[in-house]
């Protein structure tokens, strides 16, 4: 059965995360290496709080690998916390007083609680280690079919690269994204976001910023019109939009297509015979506004998504807030936090994206075992080479 899923279990403070990833075809190589290097990355980045000096997060398959290969059975993969204490009543005590921008006080009265720690647990994005290493899973399985995604800090606070990432540069892209202490190509850039995050760490406030995903080597076709829920753009976005703190997400040119006129919107379609053989099929196109998807389907360019992160709600200067007993006015609570996540968010998008093109690209192509899958692939792109049949 085509249909590959996830889900994820876990409190920030509990015993470990779980991701539950169903399926994978059969012989996909699980390199633990790519799974754990991107769990790391996730607990990087300038400005990270404390947690990340307590963890170090690395994952356990307990299911569905033998030898190092997949075997088509569902995939269970853990992610230990160390800082456990979730029961231990005096190291995780009530909170009472909601931080605005957090899940905390919708949560409270959604339970019918006034300790906002029954729903901070779970909406922590500490979470989202177990999105990162489902996420790393469905990469393996894109690298086996030739589908990169690249992951990086488009802007932090007011601090923006303009950087342009391409199919061409994007591996010198990522040398320069692994130098950056934000996970910024660019180094000028990288410095100015390093400022804005110090200078908010001084004011006792956070920042948000801006991330991207793209994606290459995605053949045309991956993604369905036929139904809204089916639309490759329409999934990745209610992914990226899943993620904690995330309040926007666009696919190529995004919300600069609506102060355009559609001449200097729409990419310009070209043939050119010499990559005939390539994922294009030989179609070129002038730009890339659309950002790799047309009607809901792949075209061919590489996908362009970006997402933007609001600043970490816990703040150590506090906001005004209410007691949810006394309903006096209270300074919101402070737990232990960053002053920005914006570059572990770039590794979770790049995770979420990676796992809907997985998701798209199996029920395109099907199949239970990865030589099926291939094997599929191939037939379809030499299928569509030949077009017109009998031309
Ligand atoms: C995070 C772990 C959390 C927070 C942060 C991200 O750990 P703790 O609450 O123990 O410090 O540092 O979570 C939040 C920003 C939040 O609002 O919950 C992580 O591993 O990414």
């Amino acid at each position: 059965m085509a249909s590959l899923s996830y889900q994820t279990a876990g409190e920030s403070h509990g015993p470990g995360l779980l991701a539950l990833v169903s399926g994978l075809p059969a012989g996909v190589t699980v390199d633990m290496g790519v799974i754990d290097g991107e769990l790391r990355r996730r607990q990087g980045g300038y400005g990270r709080g404390g947690r990340q000096r307590i963890e170090t997060d690395a994952a356990q398959v307990l299911s569905g690998v033998r030898q190092g290969k997949t075997i088509g059975s569902p995939v269970a993969l853990l992610v230990p916390n160390k800082d456990s204490r979730l029961d231990d009543a005096a190291r995780t005590p009530p909170v009472h007083t909601p931080r605005p921008g957090h899940a905390d006080m919708a949560g409270s009265i959604k339970y019918l609680t006034t300790d906002c720690r029954e729903t901070l647990e779970r909406a922590s994005a500490r979470e989202t280690a177990a999105r990162v290493a489902a996420g790393a899973l469905a990469r393996c399985l894109l690298r086996e079919l030739g589908v990169e995604v690249f992951g990086f800090v488009r802007s932090v606070h007011r601090a923006r690269s303009e950087v342009e990432v391409t199919e061409a540069n994007w591996r010198e892209m990522l040398a320069l994204r692994d130098a950056s202490a934000t996970y910024c190509p660019d180094a000028s850039a990288t410095a100015k976001q390093e400022e804005a995050i110090h200078l908010a760490k001084v004011e006792k406030t956070t920042v948000g910023g801006l991330v991207e995903a793209h994606v290459f080597g995605l053949p045309p076709g991956v993604g369905s019109t036929m139904n809204w829920f089916e639309k490759l753009d329409a999934r990745v976005a209610l992914a990226v939009m899943g993620v904690q703190a995330i309040k926007g997400v666009e696919m190529g040119l995004g919300f600069g297509c609506a102060e355009r006129f559609g001449h200097e919107v729409h990419d310009a379609i070209g043939f050119d015979p010499a990559h005939r053989a390539g994922r294009t099929l030989g179609f070129t196109r002038g730009s890339n506004n659309a950002g790799g998807t047309e009607g809901g389907m792949s075209n061919g360019a590489p996908l362009v998504v970006r997402a933007a992160m609001k600043p970490i709600a816990t703040l150590l200067r506090g906001m005004p807030s209410v007691d949810l007993n006394t309903k006096q006015a209270a300074p919101s609570a402070y737990e232990r936090s960053d002053v920005c996540a914006v570059s572990a968010a770039s590794v979770v998008v790049e995770s979420v994206v990676a796992f809907e093109v997985a998701r798209a690209l199996r029920e395109k192509f099907g199949g239970d075992s990865l030589h099926e899958v291939r094997g599929q692939l191939e037939w379809f792109l030499g299928e569509a080479r030949r077009l017109p049949h009998g031309g």
